[in-house]
Formats: C-alpha cells, sequence, structure tokens
C-alpha cells in the first residue's frame, strides 16, 4: 500500500469508531450532483448582445484575461473544470448564455433551437442543464422593473421570455431525462424609499402566475423563485421579497430559491433549510459567499457553507434540495474560481456526511456539555484524508495538483483570447 492508501485506512478505522462508515458517505456524496453557474465564465455578460452592460442590481469586479466570449469558449471551460471536480454535476445556463441569435429575435422570443449545441453538448457528457430567464442586461429592464413594470407592453415582453425559457427548459428535462430547474429572479425594486410597494407587488404576482400558467410536467421543469434582500439601485427594496416568494412558492408549489447572499449578513440560510424542508420542501440553494453585501465571492470552506452542508445532508432529503453554485469573480482565474468554489462544496458536504452521530445522541440526553465537546471533537477528524483519497479513486487531481492543470489552461487557451 502507498501513503495514501495506508492512510486511507487509518481515516476509515477512526471514522469507524466513531460509528462513521466511510465507504457508505462516499456513495451518499455521489449522490449528490452540484449545479455549476455558466455565468461564472462569461462574467453574467451572456451572448445575445455583448454590448448589453450588466444591469440589475448585480456587480462583477475585475477584468482578469480568458473570459468566455462565446458559448462554444464556455462550454471548453466548463469541460476543463469538471475535469478538475469529483462528483455528479449539472450545468445551469442563463437565458442569454445562448448559441446563437435568430434574425429579428428578441429574448420573449426564444426557442430551443437557441440552446442546440448546448443540450448536444450536456448530452453527450450526461449532463443534466438548468436554465434560468435573464430579466436584466437589457433596454426592457426600465427603471429598475420588469414583470412588475406598470406598462403591460413590457410585463408582457418579459412573461413571453419566462414562457419561452420554461418550454426550453422542459426540452432539456425531456431529452436529457432529469428536469430542468427553471428559476425565476427579477431585479426589480427600488433605489429609495418607494411611495407604493403594493401595486408593484400585486404586477408582480400577476406576471408570475401568467408566465407559470402553461402546465408542463415536472420530470421534464421544476419552477423555482429566487428572493433577493437588495441590489445595487435596488437598495431600498425589492418587488420580490423573501417573504413575498417564499410565500408565493408555498401556495404555488414552486420551488424557492435561497441564495445564501441574499439575507442580512449575519442571517443564517442554513438555518432556514429544515424550517421549510418539514412543510413545503422543495428548495433550490444558489450557495454564495457574501463580503459585507451579496458580493458573490468564490465559495470558501468556512463556517455558513459547512452549516448548508450540514442542513442539506441531515436535515433535507436528496429530492428535496437542488444544489447550485452562484457567484462570479473576475478578479481572478475564471476556471480557478468555479474550480476552488465547487471542491469546496463538495468537501463540505463529504464533511457533512461523515458527522458522527455523537453530537445527537448527547442532545438527546440533554447533555450539552457533551454535545458541544462532540461537536468540537468532530472538527479534527481526518475528512481531508477521505477527500484526497476520493479524489484518487475519481481520478481527479489532489488539492495541490489542480493548479498546476489550470495554469496549462491559462497558457493554452485562456492567454489568446485577448
Ligand atoms: C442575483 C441572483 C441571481 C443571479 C443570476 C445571475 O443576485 O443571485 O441568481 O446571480 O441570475
Ligand atoms: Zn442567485
Amino acid at each position: 500500500m502507498n501513503t495514501l492508501e495506508k492512510a486511507f485506512e487509518y481515516a476509515k478505522e477512526t471514522f469507524a469508531r466513531k460509528g462513521v462508515d466511510v465507504m457508505e458517505a462516499l456513495r451518499k456524496l455521489e449522490t449528490i450532483p452540484l449545479s455549476l453557474h455558466a455565468w461564472q465564465g462569461d462574467d453574467v455578460t451572456g451572448f445575445d448582445n455583448p454590448t448589453h452592460a450588466l444591469t440589475g442590481g448585480c456587480q462583477v469586479t475585475g477584468n482578469y484575461p480568458g473570459r468566455a466570449r462565446t458559448a462554444q469558449e464556455l462550454r471548453q471551460d466548463l469541460d476543463q473544470v469538471m475535469a478538475l471536480l469529483p462528483g455528479p454535476h449539472r450545468v445551469n445556463l442563463q437565458a442569454h448564455e445562448v448559441d446563437c441569435v435568430l434574425p429579428g429575435q428578441d429574448r420573449d422570443a426564444l426557442e430551443e433551437r437557441n440552446f442546440a449545441q448546448w443540450l448536444q453538448w450536456a448530452k453527450e457528457r450526461r449532463l443534466g442543464l438548468d436554465l434560468a430567464p435573464a430579466y436584466y442586461s437589457h433596454p426592457k429592464l426600465d427603471h429598475g422593473l420588469s414583470l412588475s413594470h406598470p406598462d403591460p407592453e413590457i410585463r408582457n415582453f418579459w412573461i413571453r421570455h419566462g414562457q419561452a425559457c420554461r418550454r426550453i427548459g422542459a426540452n432539456f428535462g425531456k431529452v436529457l431525462g432529469t428536469p430542468c430547474v427553471c428559476n425565476v429572479w427579477v431585479p426589480d425594486g427600488f433605489k429609495d424609499t418607494p411611495a407604493d410597494r403594493t401595486a408593484p407587488r400585486m404586477r408582480l404576482l400577476d406576471s408570475l402566475d401568467k408566465t407559470f400558467q402553461e402546465p408542463l410536467p415536472e420530470s421534464q421543469v421544476l419552477d423555482a423563485v429566487e428572493s433577493k434582500l437588495f441590489g445595487i439601485g435596488a437598495e431600498s427594496c425589492t418587488v420580490g421579497s423573501h417573504d413575498f416568494y417564499l410565500t408565493y412558492a408555498a401556495r404555488n408549489r414552486k420551488l424557492i430559491c435561497l441564495d445564501s447572499g441574499h439575507f442580512h449578513p449575519t442571517e443564517s440560510v442554513a438555518d432556514k433549510l429544515s424550517s421549510l424542508c418539514c412543510q413545503q420542501g422543495r428548495i433550490l440553494l444558489h450557495v454564495s459567499r457574501g463580503v459585507r453585501w451579496d458580493s458573490d465571492h468564490v465559495l470558501a470552506l468556512n463556517d455558513e457553507l459547512l452549516a448548508i452542508a450540514h442542513e442539506c445532508v441531515h436535515c433535507c432529503t436528496p429530492q428535496d434540495i437542488h444544489i447550485a453554485l452562484d457567484y462570479f469573480d473576475a478578479s481572478i482565474n475564471r476556471i480557478a474560481a468555479w474550480v476552488i468554489g465547487a471542491r469546496n462544496l463538495r468537501k463540505a458536504l463529504l464533511i457533512a456526511l461523515l458527522e458522527p452521530a455523537l453530537a445527537v445522541q448527547e442532545e438527546q440526553k440533554w447533555d450539552f456539555t457533551g454535545r458541544l465537546a462532540a461537536q468540537e471533537a468532530a472538527k479534527t477528524l481526518p475528512w481531508g484524508i477521505v477527500w484526497d483519497a476520493y479524489c484518487q479513486q475519481k481520478g481527479i487531481p489532489s488539492d495541490d495538483a489542480f493548479m498546476a492543470e489550470i495554469r496549462n489552461y491559462e497558457k493554452q487557451v485562456l492567454s489568446l483570447r485577448g
């Protein structure tokens, strides 16, 4: 046996003494797909009209060279990323990341042809595809409003856009054999204190009902609605607040999308999961890292990520929770941003799956001293050896080896993009 194999045996024995079956934990880890957000690769620019500046209250900072300028370049980057990630994945698209735009076509008339190469690419790789309508970076996002705009023409344009995305997503689901998660997030909000919060929310409610009115099988498409606390230029009020969407999702049996950057900095998204899973269930997670605001930083293996992973593993059933990543950092190599963030999320899930039951057992005996001791002791268990062995078993470079491949890809591919 080589050093890692011997260490892995030691780790398995150590966990076994704590009642944890490492091989069972790794088997479960392999059942959890992560939906990779394509928009880390193109800085949320999309390809239907690259002259459109990023609007809608999101900010991508940095100008590291090598951004993907076409869907083909984005797929090339995602192939490189997935070669460095263990475990199953899906790919999540924004609706403006099209392969092509048909003559005279606007976003309200998108169709399957706009994503034909994406679908073929996903089929060849046995990937699931998720799709989010893009209600931003477009002239019809007017005064910061889309589905809640007072002008019915503008609302109907965006309603048609969402309806088209659902149909395209249903086709993804039908062809790929796994339902497309179609997540509706609108940037609608107000920079300063609105005089009327009710009218735009009533209009959003009506527009959402119209967006979702076409019955599509959940075997093909799963509808999600994403809340937000504020955006740049929407600091004072977002029409689609958490209260609005949580109620809408529960009443209409939609997935509620919780983005971990979309709440107050001290508010724990992890704590929300069990409350939802024991009632309306069906959550889409946008795992992100806010630094002082919804800054969409690359995921770090920090307490919030560990807490989210713990809840996903121990408090929700796999079919209740869909895990997607959502962050965009253009200040560093974008391949590394994807790989570091996705590996950290997969590590957090592994750590949660390797967690001994002792803390729960102590709690059930009202022994909160023992619970604290067990929680802290778990932090020094040899999960890192299990991670290294898992990567080796999957033929994936180790943590100290994947950067060499990224730097090589940067030299061979990214640096040629100017
Ligand atoms: C915006 C939301 C939304 C976006 C993507 C690009 O803050 O998080 O999910 O990140 O639509
Ligand atoms: Zn999000």
